[in-house]
């Protein structure tokens, strides 16, 4: 008996082990600064609703050698998907697809030129197992963030066969869980590339403007090894400032450098400079831009001065195209339409985003909110959700910590208090400050009501002031009605806070005519009405430093049942599906650029 026990024990131990190993590696900093060969294009698919694929071990592609061999499935002429792109948007059978599909595509490492070659994946949804020639080489969960697997050993000159078994089943345990308010897009959704390094090489950087100090810019560097006296140079031209350091035993340096001349990186002015890294082996150059962020009182300061947060919302998704947004021609689409609306800031809802996204907002002089998809009926007494959260979390971290756009991490939205979820967040505020002390923390909650004695708005939660803002969303004149009159209704939540409205709006099908007060009309002219209500009550929250309202674009959600003002789309867009502005857009628009 206790022989068995050592035995299942010494299995069990086994088993962890080589799941552990092929749990995929945090990608390395700025891979689009890399040598790559893109691995995009059209992928053979193989859809496995039973999930029978593992078990007939599609991995190994076989063909039949002898006369007796047979198998039951074949990756050629079948059907074929983009990579990138989701694949509800691609076939219309797919649209609702839950479940897993084989994507498989042959490869020759013909643009790999270093010592050492990487997997890239920018995002797969939601997990998923990759498999090179025949084995299984690494495994990640986690819809929206990127990750790596090494294949310097694994890979040949020509002729690999790349697998990948890419399953999008919602689970209580998962991130975001079981509904949510958004379409569950399954498929390779963001670029896959080949990485080619040298053998050591410029693993992750992180230079920013020190939190407190204009004049300051802190560099630390780490090598892909733990080497000791390797020389590390930093440079930005631009400054005049350079300096070789020689790494420890970590293979790491740390330096801070000063200069009078830094010009900030602002909304109105989105300058960045041009950053050089080297070692005697490798180099990697980027933009990064510097700038102060931080909370005085209930004010958030840019550069030292009080700034309004006029921000706005949008899934990745391209509307028109009923799926998720992949290119640099689509983040230009959705960022223009913000620009064109007078924002400064965007809310990237709920998760993290493309890098084309996030690299072309900081281009274009938008501050980011930044959040991983911790979005109401999470499981926060699981402590494998836990760690599925911190994960994304440093992944999101990992992969943006140099944009300086990015101000806001975000640790949850509409979280209902309790122990559990304290807990919960605690940790993942504890993740965030250990790795960048640059940022404000914010959290976005839906817990305000209206105190009909004292006739003010309330909220009682007093986990907001582990935060550096508070975010509320408020839908008044939508999913509650209004208490008082709007030019009435005075708010007292978070006082000695910075406070965003982090949502509020209604939804308006585009082109539809109606009573003006009359939430059912599903008008432009009932949402014209609640913004003008809700812009009104604002003058009446002192604290109120920002507003984001919800949403730009009507985007698809299976939440969204009504057949005629619905159908399937969440109608609250300033922007209708097919692009077109509907009447509460211009409000905003006023209000972003005459009101403020
Ligand atoms: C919310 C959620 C957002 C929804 C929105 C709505 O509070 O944060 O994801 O889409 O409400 O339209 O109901």
């Amino acid at each position: 008996m206790v022989k068995l026990i050592n035995l299942s024990l010494v299995w069990s131990l086994f088993f962890n082990l080589l799941a552990f190993h092929l749990v995929a590696q945090q990608n390395m900093t700025n891979v689009y600064g890399r040598r790559v060969q893109l691995l995009n294009g059209k992928w053979d698919a193989i859809v496995d609703l039973y999930d029978q694929g593992r078990k007939n071990k599609i991995y190994l592609n076989k063909k039949p050698e002898n006369k007796t061999d047979f198998y039951e499935y074949a990756f050629e002429n079948g059907i074929r998907l983009n990579v990138p792109s989701d694949w509800n948007s691609q076939m219309s059978e797919l649209k609702y697809y839950e479940g897993t599909i084989w994507y498989g595509r042959k490869f020759d490492a013909v643009e790999a030129s270093g010592d050492r070659l990487f997997l890239y994946f920018g995002a797969v949804s939601y997990r998923c197992r990759i498999y090179l020639n025949g084995k299984e080489i690494g495994q990640h969960e986690g819809g929206f963030t990127p990750f790596q697997v090494e294949i310097t050993d694994a890979v040949k000159e020509n002729d690999n066969f790349l697998v990948v078994e890419v399953n999008n089943t919602r689970r209580i345990d998962a991130i975001p869980a079981m509904a949510f308010d958004w379409w569950n897009y399954g498929g390779i959704t963001r670029d896959v590339f080949l990485v080619s390094t040298p053998k050591v090489f410029i693993d992750d950087y992180f230079i920013q403007l020190d939190k407190n100090k204009s004049d300051k810019i802190n560099a630390q560097v780490k090598l892909s090894e733990k080497l000791a006296n390797s020389f590390v140079t930093i440079e930005i031209p631009e400054l005049q400032l350079k300096r070789t350091l020689e790494t420890n035993a970590f293979g790491e340096v740390k330096t801070s450098f000063t200069s009078t001349e830094i010009k900030r990186w602002s909304p109105a002015v989105p300058k960045l400079y041009h950053v050089k890294i080297s070692t005697q082996t490798d180099k990697i150059e980027e933009e990064i831009g510097f700038r102060n962020i931080g909370v005085r009182g209930e004010d958030i300061l840019l550069n030292g001065q009080p700034i309004f947060l006029k921000s706005i919302s949008f899934h990745e998704e391209i509307p028109q195209r009923e799926g998720r947004a992949f290119s640099q021609s689509d983040a230009l689409m959705l960022l223009c339409e913000a620009k064109a609306l007078g924002c400064n800031m965007i809310r990237l809802a709920h998760y993290p985003q493309n890098e084309y996204i996030v690299r072309m907002a900081e281009k274009m002089g938008f501050m980011l909110w930044e959040e991983i998809p911790i979005w109401q009926g999470i499981d926060f007494e699981n402590e494998s959700t836990k760690k599925k959260a911190v994960k994304m979390m440093r992944e999101m971290i990992a992969r943006d910590k140099n944009r300086c756009a990015l101000t806001f991490w975000g640790v949850a939205n509409e979280t209902q208090p309790s122990e559990q979820r304290n807990a919960f967040i605690r940790h993942l505020i504890a993740t965030c400050r250990s790795m960048d002390t640059t940022r404000l923390i914010t959290a976005a909650f839906d817990l305000v009501r209206f105190n009909k004695e004292k006739e003010i708005f309330v909220m009682d939660d007093p986990f907001i002031k582990e935060l550096d803002v508070v975010a509320v969303n408020k839908y008044l004149g939508w999913y509650h009605h209004w208490p008082v009159s709007p030019d009435k209704a005075v708010w007292d939540v978070a006082k000695g806070q910075p406070l965003i409205i982090s949502e509020f709006g209604g939804e308006a099908l585009y082109g539809k005519t109606g009573e003006k007060d009359v939430a059912s009309s599903w008008s432009e002219d009932y949402q014209a009405t609640l913004y003008k209500d809700n812009l009104k009550m604002f003058k009446h929250i002192p604290n109120l430093r920002g507003i984001s309202p919800w949403v730009l674009f009507d985007f698809r959600s299976p939440f969204r049942f009504h057949p005629t003002n619905q159908g399937g789309w969440n109608r609250k867009g300033l922007v209708s599906d097919q692009g077109y502005r509907k009447k509460a857009w211009y409000l905003i628009k006023e209000y972003y650029e005459n009101n403020l």
